[in-house]
């Protein structure tokens, strides 16, 4: 086994590469936030792909941006010939509800995307020189508790603890993190001209996340956005859940903010590939209490979906963030009350104002 060298092999491809972080699925929530926090925060080497052309406002925030297929081994060679990429966020995936009524275009895209990724990586860290660190957006969908009573009982999960998932996503993100531990550690563990230490992996759980931005869609924990939006805009809105369901949450900004974070945690402080992170464990009941408080002609009702219902009561109904406080500092900025009325209340109305 030989160790990743210090020197830079770029002279291989016949000229000097531009050095880049790659956001893979970057027209998606998690992306239009990440590429606007790292634009703010001075990078100017990101190279965003995703499966649609991105909006002017965004590709304004990248160095480049590529309409692209993370299944297409022809695109990603291309990307390897162009750029010394040094960490990439990974944000490419179908989400639970579409990858119900597609599970193996969903494993396809989620896992398939995902190893042709984590392959990406480990390329550019041996024609570079340096480890590539690979941000993978986990989620609650990687847990499955077998009943409410049990879910109940379990209170807020470590990430060891009911990974049992009932859906395609849920089994994609649980299989990608394995994945990405076997990459950091164990690759090519028996070949002769095996170089270790390639990747740097490094995952959260996310819980569902709410955003004053972007609107989700195909996901399982969309009523709580959705709930939100509809009622800034004046619409009525039928929740597909009880009102006593009960999963994590946190908002968009945090979500970015602590992605940066664990990105530039020091490598020796971390214990775990995969975090826990999450800031409010709300009921949906409790969200649409809220609801009706900042915006009062609101119109909520509860026809819960069984199917998707079966889905959100599968889920925690919170997780335990002690690691990634412990190792990296993670901390909550809001709780459910805060979040509105510091984040959501004020960005939404400014984003629907006619209502105002
Ligand atoms: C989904 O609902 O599929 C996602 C998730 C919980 O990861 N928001």
């Amino acid at each position: 086994m030989t160790s990743i060298p210090a020197t830079n092999t770029a002279a291989e491809f016949g000229s000097r590469r531009n050095t880049a972080i790659l956001i893979t699925g970057a027209g998606g929530e998690v992306g239009h936030g990440l590429i606007s926090a790292l634009h703010d925060g001075g990078s100017r080497d990101v190279v965003a792909m995703d499966i649609r052309e991105l909006p002017d406002s965004l590709r304004a925030q990248c160095r480049e941006t590529m309409v692209g297929d993370i299944c297409d081994d022809a695109l990603l060679s291309r990307l390897l010939s162009m750029y010394e990429i040094s960490e990439i966020h990974h944000l490419a995936a179908l989400l639970s509800t579409r990858s119900e009524f597609a599970p193996e275009t969903a494993h396809k895209v989620n896992v398939g995307g995902t190893i042709n990724l984590l392959r990406l990586a480990a390329e550019q860290a041996r024609s570079h020189g340096r480890r590539v660190k690979f941000i993978f957006p986990s989620s609650i969908a990687a847990y499955g508790m077998p009943d409410l009573r049990t879910k109940a009982a379990a209170g807020r999960v470590r990430e060891h603890e009911h990974t049992l998932p009932t859906t395609m996503y849920g089994c994609n993100k649980l299989y990608c993190e394995q994945l990405g531990r076997y990459y950091a550690r164990h690759y090519r563990q028996l070949a002769q001209d095996r170089m270790a230490d390639l990747i740097d992996f490094r995952s959260v759980r996310f819980p569902g996340l709410i955003s004053a931005d972007t609107i989700p869609s195909g996901g399982t924990s969309d009523f709580a956005p959705e709930m939100i939006h509809a009622a800034a805009e004046g619409r009525p809105y039928a929740c597909f859940v009880r009102p006593d369901t009960t999963i994590p949450f946190m908002t968009m900004p945090e979500a970015i903010d602590a992605t940066l974070q664990l990105a530039a945690a020091e490598a020796s402080t971390l214990t775990q590939c995969v975090y826990n992170i999450s800031s409010f464990s709300p009921s949906a009941g409790d969200i649409a209490d809220l609801v009706r408080e900042f915006f009062p002609d609101a119109t909520i009702t509860f026809e819960p979906d069984e199917a998707r219902q079966a889905i959100v009561d599968s889920w925690p109904e919170d997780v335990d963030c002690s690691a990634a406080m412990n190792d990296w500092g993670y901390r909550p900025q809001h709780d459910l009350r805060s979040a509105f009325r510091d984040y959501l209340v004020p960005q939404i109305t400014a984003r629907y104002p006619e209502r105002v």
